[in-house]
């Protein structure tokens, strides 16, 4: 009878080790994920449409936030940028566009100049602006084709009033 059950309490502690391991294994590969997936915030490595357009996708989210710091394409090159919203509040309270600048803009009194283009979804009438895409709320996407301008360093944001002091970043045309 003794040697019976310390078998069994044998084999209870095997699971609990079984268990335990595959618990390890399973949270470790998790992380992995996760780190994988904050590892990229520039454009570096160049993707392409269908059309041969260079292609830009811009995540941003209801903590004020754009996934990318810089964005590169080639002079003269077709591109293509997508917007998404992967947040959840209105366009009104968390909204957000790309505006991308002429070279040299002065870019917080241009942000100070959209803050009074509200009837206008913040893009306030100005020679400034080389392209911008639309205003979008938590949940939609928009996207903008255009040529990619002389190379220099640009730099974009989003003009909703507040934002551009965390969602800015360098467009890069090389
Ligand atoms: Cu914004």
């Amino acid at each position: 009878m003794r040697n019976n059950s310390k078998t069994v309490s044998l084999i209870a502690v095997k699971t609990a080790l079984i268990f335990i391991s595959i618990t390890l294994l399973t949270t470790c590969g998790g992380q992995q994920e996760k780190s994988n997936e904050s590892a990229s915030k520039t454009s570096a490595t160049p993707e392409y449409t269908e059309n041969g357009a260079i292609k830009l996708v811009v995540n941003s989210d209801d903590l004020m936030r754009f996934d990318k710091e810089e964005l590169r394409v080639t002079a003269g090159a077709k591109v293509e940028l997508t917007l998404n919203h992967t947040g959840k509040l209105a366009k009104a309270v968390m909204g957000h566009n790309v505006v991308i600048l002429k070279e040299g803009t002065d870019v917080a009194a241009f942000a100070q100049k959209a803050i009074e283009a509200k009837e206008n979804d913040y893009i306030p009438e100005s020679d400034d602006i080389l392209i911008h895409t639309a205003l979008i709320g938590g949940g939609e996407t928009t996207m903008i084709t255009f040529e990619a301008p002389d190379k220099g360093s640009y730099e974009f944001l989003c003009s909703f009033p507040g934002h551009w002091g965390l969602m800015r970043g360098k467009f890069i045309v090389e």
